[in-house]
């Protein structure tokens, strides 16, 4: 009798710790919690992109092979949207937020909110601009800046043997978006080297397809000699197309084209010669966030910043690696 009794107090007491330390999770506190314990929230961009769509895939398929569960909201490209699901996120107590911030500026307030509730917050692929750093645990995603270096190092080399002056349209991303940022500035640094290189025009189109024809288009006609367009992402590039097909030219080969991210129309585009050269960017985050939140979850450290690996790719390169492309 009494050994059952006494065995019945430590179940309850093993209880009891089980419970606390799921309890406890949302605080990021040490102890171990079951995958099935777990809630994170997660504040999405939109479905603006090839590039997105296959992010969003891939996060969602990671954290249901995890079996971790997942509240996932698409904020159309609206800040003021991400930032109610960020509270809405507070309010239901996660244990832990993750987002990717349609623009670099603003976050402050809404991410104090989560710290003041104790709960830890993780960027994925886009940067905050916020200064105070203790907003966010970790930051998962690529370097845009050495992206758009990659893509003026091409330029450069491409165009090594020509003293003509080089005219360039590019096609920003979403106004503000660290991508459309540091795109931008990686590339300008390249290419300032030789001045034969001039940005004519620079617009954004918003990371879309339809936002990249219509932009095209209207500069096709105060710029009919440009000789490369610059995107900064493959759908702008695959809308520049359009609009240069519209216009009578052949693309790739009247106009030079360079995009970033390396999604599956992008590659099939640079295969068949309408893209020449792309900068990639892997939306693939989904794995490394589980990672990251199991981590947090169980208390211990990780990374304030992870670079994701990526490479770039010719013509033929693509030609090659299409076939067992993911996304
Ligand atoms: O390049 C673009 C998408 O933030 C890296 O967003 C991402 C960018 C990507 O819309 O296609």
């Amino acid at each position: 009798m009494k050994k059952t009794l006494g065995a019945a107090v430590a179940i309850g007491a093993l209880l009891l710790a089980l419970t606390g330390c799921a309890q406890e999770a949302g605080g990021g506190s040490e102890g171990p919690t079951a995958p099935e314990d777990i809630v994170v929230g997660f504040a999405q961009v939109g479905a603006e992109s090839g590039w997105r769509t296959a992010n969003t895939a891939d996060i969602q398929s990671a954290f249901k092979d995890a079996g971790i569960e997942l509240k996932f909201s698409d904020a159309q490209q609206k800040q003021e949207n991400q930032i109610k699901a960020i509270r809405s996120y507070i309010q239901q107590d996660v244990d832990v937020i993750a987002f990717s911030p349609v623009i670099e500026s603003g976050w402050d307030a809404v991410l104090n909110e989560a710290k003041d509730a104790g709960i830890p917050v993780v960027l994925t692929d886009r940067a905050v601009d916020s200064t105070d750093d203790s907003l966010y645990v970790s930051f998962l995603g690529s370097d845009f800046i050495e992206e758009g270096k990659k893509a003026g190092d091409w330029l450069v080399e491409e165009f090594a043997d020509s003293s003509d002056p080089v005219k360039i349209i590019q096609l920003e991303g979403t106004t503000g978006a660290a991508p459309a940022l540091d795109r931008a500035e990686g590339f300008a640094e390249v290419i300032k080297a030789d001045e034969k290189f001039e940005v004519v025009a620079s617009q954004t189109g918003d990371f879309t397809r339809a936002g990249g024809k219509q932009v095209t288009e209207a500069l096709l006609k105060s710029n009919p000699d440009v000789d490369v367009i610059y995107a900064h992402n493959d759908d702008m590039g695959l809308g520049a197309i359009e609009a240069i097909e519209a216009a009578g030219m052949t693309p790739g080969e009247d106009i030079t084209i360079i995009t970033v991210d390396a999604v599956k129309d992008g590659m099939q585009a640079l295969a068949d010669g309408k893209i020449n050269f792309i900068v990639e960017c892997s939306p693939l985050l989904g794995k490394q966030l589980v990672d990251i939140v199991t981590k947090v979850v169980a208390g211990e450290e990780v990374e304030k910043r992870i670079i994701t690996e990526e490479t770039t790719f010719t013509q033929e390169q693509a030609v090659e690696a299409l076939p067992d492309r993911q996304y």
